[in-house]
Formats: C-alpha cells, structure tokens, sequence
C-alpha cells in the first residue's frame, strides 16, 4: 500500500481507503485497537499560546511528547520481551543480521541487518535516481504522465520543469481514465536516458513496450525531447516535486481502479538483487515456521510460500509444488517523511496471498504496527531500522499492518545519528544548517553517496517486493 502524506489522521486519498480489504465496514476512522495504536504513535503537534497585553496569541507548534517505552526493539544478545525468538539465520546473511519471531504473529518475520550498508546504500541511490524513473509509475505519474525523468540530479543542481514539456505530457485525468478503461498501452513507453533494464532471476520477463504506438504514447515521448529541466524555467522547483515524492513501482505497477497489476504497460523488472533477497528471506520464513511450534499455530507453513534458503539464495525461482513458488516480480517503494503515516492495511491486490510479501527498511526508524486478521485485535508495535527486513508469510500476511510514525531527527535525533553510522555513511553532522556533514573523504571531497545521506536523515524508504502472478 502506498504512504501518505498525513493528512490529520484521517486516510489522505481514494487509493488509501481502496486498498483496505474489509470495506467501510472496516472504516479506518472508526475506534478500533488498531486505530488507537495508530493515535497513540502518530505525530501530533499542538499549538501554544501566550498571552500578550490581555490577548492570547499564538507561539506556534510543539511536537505532542510520544511514549515509545511499549515498542518493541529486539536486538540479538539484549533481554527478549516474551513470546519473541532468536532464530538462527543461514550463511548467506550478513553477520551482523538477527531474526526474530514472534508468538503473537505467526508468520512474521523480522530480520534485524538484513542488509549489507553497502547495499543500502545502493538500494537508497537507487531509489532516487533509477526506481522512481520512468517508465516506472511514481505518484506524479498522475500530473506528469511522461514521468519527471532526472528528477533527482535536478534537485541537486536547483533546476525548475521546464513549463512547456510539463504541459506536453498528458494530465492526470486523462492518463487515469485511459488505465481505468483498459487501454493501458497508452501509457508512456521509455525514452532516451532510462535506467539499464535487468531481468529478475528465472522470472517470466515483462510484457514488451509500446513506445509512442499512440497519439498519447506519441505526444509524451514527444515531451521527454524537450529538455525538461532548467535554472530558469517558471515550471515547480525540482526540489518541491522531489519532496513530494511518496512511491514508485517496480515490475507491473498496480492500478486501484481496475485493482490489478498492469502487465502490459511498460515497467523495468524487479533488480535481481531484490528478487534474491525477498527469496532468501522467504525462504528462512518457511523453514522457521516448518522447524518452530511457536510459528506454526493458526496457519503453519502450508499456507506460507518460499523455499529453503539454500536454495533461495542462489536465485532461483523453481520449485517443485507450484504452491511454494515464490516468485517475486514487483515492488513498491514508498519514501516517507517525518508526519507521514501508512494506515492499517491487508496486501491483498496479489493473487495469490499464501506467497509471502518482503519488505525492507532504509533510513530513519518507523513504529511499524503488526495486528491481527482485523483491526480489533491489538497491534504490536515494533521499531524498524535502516537495513531490518520484515516477511510476512501464512497468517501474517492476512493481516493488519502499517506505519504510524517516522522517526526522524526531530522525533528521535540519536536513532537518525545512529542511522547514518550504521550505513558506513555520513554521521549527522549536527543537523541541517551545519557547516559539516561528516561525509567529507579526507581529500575535502564529498563522496557519491554524501547528498543521499544529508536527504535520509528525515526519509525512510521501504520496498515492499511481491509476487504478483
Ligand atoms: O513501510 C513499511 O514498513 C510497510 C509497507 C507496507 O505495509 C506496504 O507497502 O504495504
């Protein structure tokens, strides 16, 4: 499900209420324990007033002080709250990496250090300048249908859109309307300076592109000759547009009115590195829960997918039982920022939800809420770092999860410090405003990652990889 901007609490967008599997019976304003858990983790400001010759005035806002003290933070060697496991992991892990499960959820994985800082790192560049490219949809595919390729560097060297290849990409309504009527083919094909294409594992490749094989198709690619960005344009600062940011699709994007993944536009495949650890991390899901009584109530591991580790980690798809596939095709990437919220949600656009869904952590922390098979069941709230990986696989992936709170700098400044040490990065450098950043090589020069670890102090990215067959 897609992050979003926090709206006061209340879901900000159709494609958020769409999302919920259970329908207004499970309205998400409605006093549920998953909703009071979301409250109680949430950002809220209050303003302040003082009294100035006889009137109240305004002081502003203050963040509201949030107690952290019940969410869980499991750390391998620490004191384990009860019900929750150490687990073993296999060789082809980081060393650093820990899982963990727990009573409560079966099914739920979490896997503290999952990834390598270097590969988050990479994933977190990624993100920015190859993920959120077209011919991948983002949430500005709606306004700018040819997609904002370059979107980043232009941020970084102040450019503004240019007004007129703005104005020649398609508006939103008519792109939406086009998707909605099944004439996906129409959208935007992939020009000139796009991101390498990979090919996932032994995955089955996506359907070719249509470039310009439309008037639309035409008129957008069109667009992306002129240049879209420049000093002086009187378009949107590239900066606001980036900051705006809030998803991005890998594989078959999903469109909410059809409540389907389009195999036919065009769409770079999912990177094989992230198809090999979301099969990797799978397959330890499955052999817990075959191994653990304490993951096998309720569900065990027939409903859950994957494969052994072993096997997984080499890439491969295959899979005697058609039922254990794990095949993952698609990710979602979502970047958030501090007030930003994910609603308690089920993923249930897969087709098949006895595969598992993976979903990894890069940047700040976030207070992830893990329920129940409907919101009344408490959560449990959990923090997730930078580099953690979650699979939910059997049950867990039947049920309520979400993001109520991003904890950057401003929230929790030694977790956002501790961040950039973890990822071998750029230590805070005491804040925005600070004459260094600590990304500085010996030499003076900054290196390449420097401008991404200055922008993950206050982002959190997750990608959250399915298997959408
Ligand atoms: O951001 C997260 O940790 C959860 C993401 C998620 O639940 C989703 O994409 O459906």
């Amino acid at each position: 499900m897609y992050a979003s901007e926090q709206c006061g609490g209340a879901p900000c967008s159709a494609e958020l209420q769409a999302a919920d599997s259970q329908g207004a019976s499970q309205d998400p304003s409605a006093q549920t324990a998953f909703r009071i858990a979301e409250k109680r983790y949430q950002l809220h400001t209050e303003q302040v007033f003082k009294q100035r010759g006889g009137r109240r005035v305004s002081k502003g806002f203050v963040v509201r002080q949030t107690d952290f003290s019940d969410v869980l933070d499991p750390q391998p060697g620490g004191l384990l709250p009860p019900g929750v496991t150490h687990q073993g992991v296999p060789s082809g892990m980081p060393p650093t990496a820990a899982a963990f499960t727990f009573a409560a959820h079966p099914g739920l994985l979490l896997v503290r250090g999952a990834l390598q800082p270097e590969l988050q790192r990479q994933l977190i560049m990624d993100a920015f300048t190859r993920f959120c490219e077209p011919p991948n949809h983002t949430n500005h595919t709606r306004a700018y249908s040819a997609g904002l390729p370059g979107i980043w560097a232009a941020a970084q060297r102040g450019l503004r859109l240019q007004p007129a290849a703005a104005a020649a990409a398609q508006p939103a309504s008519q792109q939406q309307a086009k998707i909605g009527a099944g004439r996906a083919a129409d959208v935007v094909a992939c020009a000139a300076g796009c991101p390498p294409v990979d090919t996932a594992g032994s995955c089955p490749a996506p359907a070719a592109s249509s470039e310009g094989s439309t008037p639309a198709g035409a008129a957008a690619a069109a667009a992306l000759q002129l240049p879209l960005w420049s000093r002086d344009g009187s378009g949107p600062p590239a900066a606001g547009l980036l900051a705006k940011l809030r998803w991005a699709t890998l594989g078959p994007p999903y469109d909410w009115t059809q409540r389907l993944y389009l195999r036919n536009v065009p769409h770079t495949p999912l990177p094989p590195a992230l198809h090999q650890l979301a099969v990797a991390l799978a397959g330890l899901a499955a052999q817990l829960a075959n191994s653990s009584d304490a993951a096998a109530p309720g569900g065990g591991p027939a409903s859950c997918g994957g494969q052994p580790a072993a096997a997984a980690a080499a890439g491969s798809c295959a899979n005697d039982s058609p039922l254990l596939q794990f095949c993952p095709d698609a990710a979602l990437v979502n970047f958030y920022y501090e007030g930003d919220t994910l609603n308690g949600h089920i993923d249930d656009a897969e087709p098949s939800l006895a595969q598992s869904l993976v979903s990894l952590s890069l940047g700040c922390d976030a207070v992830f809420l893990m329920g129940g098979p409907t919101r009344d069941t408490p959560p449990t709230p959990l923090l997730l770092r930078g580099g953690d990986a979650v699979v939910l696989s059997g049950p867990a992936r039947r049920c309520y999860h979400g993001v109520p709170r991003v904890l950057a700098d401003a929230g929790r400044p030694q977790a956002a410090a501790s961040l950039a040490a973890s990822n071998g990065s750029c230590g805070s450098g005491g804040g925005s405003g600070s004459a260094t950043t600590g990304c500085e090589a010996q030499g003076g020069e900054e290196d390449a990652f420097a401008p991404f670890a200055r922008h993950m102090q206050r982002c959190r990215i997750n990608i959250s990889i399915r298997d959408t067959r």
